[in-house]
């Protein structure tokens, strides 16, 4: 089976599907500095495997020892508590038009939880990778078919990158062990980067000395133009910034009222690509300079805040943020084929009355 080509027609009974097992962030969940895990985004490409107790991570192929290490012995291992902002790579996919076949996100796939675990580096450093190695391939144990390929959910980081200091082995988010929609008991934590590199249910690490060429690697997570453009490798998360909407909601089509007079706008803003230099509210397209708090860490989203004094009428609220490495959220967003790194500014309707 091919991959269904981009619509321009009505959410499909798949895309309905796919939305109601994988949930988004409440977008007033954004005042927490740290998502609560019952809140926290979800993403789940097949089923969540049930685990077997005799679970164990297993580290192989090019190294001096292999290892079998269970979750007792990763907790004695040294251990890192801090929090990471997630962010799907398809978020806002289902603006796109025509809309990439998938999981159709509109702003609400992130989120950041504390994370705690063990650093992969000391585990690699513990199995001696040989020379030769290019990456570390890291398995799930969740099995499924995509577009056709039958696979176990797989995806790799170069040598290099699997040995930055804040790539994480984690066994618990917010203080508790993981839930099994989580990753129960290991997953992979890698700060910066869009959701699909931070691999749930971890079975087994492999030292290859080939670039892996697996599912979620060479056709999934990639920016291209058409069916069978070769594509970019999606990576870092682009800077974005969402706002709480402000005044209460009209329950079926979320439209915003707010009572007149001074109104302060909050919201978070993060980039994997740098950090947050600067957030801007737009108001009927006037931008002004939000304030920005401190992040609540290195990896982890800043809170932001502006003024708005609400004149009664129709209004059309939006923000947008640039990192430290130059980008900026465009207004207008360029298209790909399977709607990823998408980061168009978030716009939000207001009746102030
Ligand atoms: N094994 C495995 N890991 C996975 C996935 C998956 O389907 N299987 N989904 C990925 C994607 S696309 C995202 S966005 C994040 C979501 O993490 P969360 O559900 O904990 O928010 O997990 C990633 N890790
Ligand atoms: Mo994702």
């Amino acid at each position: 089976m091919g991959a269904p080509e981009p619509t321009e027609g009505p959410l499909t009974a798949e895309e309905l599907q796919l939305a109601t097992r994988n949930r988004g962030l409440p977008l007033e969940a954004l005042r927490y500095d740290r998502t609560p895990t019952g809140l926290h985004y979800l993403l789940v490409h097949f089923d969540i495997p049930d685990v077997d107790a005799a679970w164990r991570l297993q580290v192989g192929g090019n190294v001096s020892k292999a290892l079998e290490l269970s979750l007792d012995d990763l907790r004695a291992r040294p251990r890192r508590t801090f929090p990471v902002t997630l962010e799907c790579a398809g978020n806002g996919r289902a603006r796109l038009f025509p809309r990439p076949i998938s999981q159709p996100w509109l702003d609400e796939a992130v989120s950041t939880a504390e994370w705690t675990g063990t650093p992969l580096g000391g585990i690699l450093e513990e199995a001696g990778l040989k020379p030769g190695t290019e990456e570390l391939v890291f398995t799930g144990m969740d099995h499924g078919v995509e577009k056709g390929y039958e696979h176990d959910y797989a995806r790799s980081l170069t040598a290099a990158e699997a040995m930055r200091p804040e790539i994480l082995l984690a066994y618990e988010m917010n203080g508790q062990p993981l839930e099994p929609q989580h990753g129960f008991p290991l997953r992979l934590i890698v700060p910066g980067w869009y959701g699909m590199a931070h691999v749930k249910w971890l079975a087994r690490i492999e030292a290859v000395t080939k670039p892996f060429e697996g599912y979620q690697q060479k056709m999934a997570y990639l920016y291209k133009q058409f069916s069978d453009d070769p594509g970019q490798p999606v990576g870092r998360i682009r800077p974005r910034a969402l706002m709480i909407p402000p005044g209460f909601a009209d329950f079926l089509s979320r439209r915003r009222t707010v009572e007149r007079g001074r109104v302060e706008i909050v919201g978070r803003a993060w980039s994997g690509l740098g950090s947050i230099v600067q957030v801007e509210l737009g108001v009927d397209g006037e931008w002004r300079l939000a304030k920005l708090g401190e992040p609540a860490g290195r990896f982890a989203w800043l809170r932001w805040t502006a003024e708005w004094d609400a004149a009664p009428g129709e209004h059309v609220l939006s923000c947008r943020a640039a990192d430290s490495a130059g980008n900026i959220q465009p207004s207008e967003q360029p298209w790909n084929y399977q709607g990823m790194g998408d980061n168009l500014i978030q716009t939000v309707k207001v009746t102030v009355r």
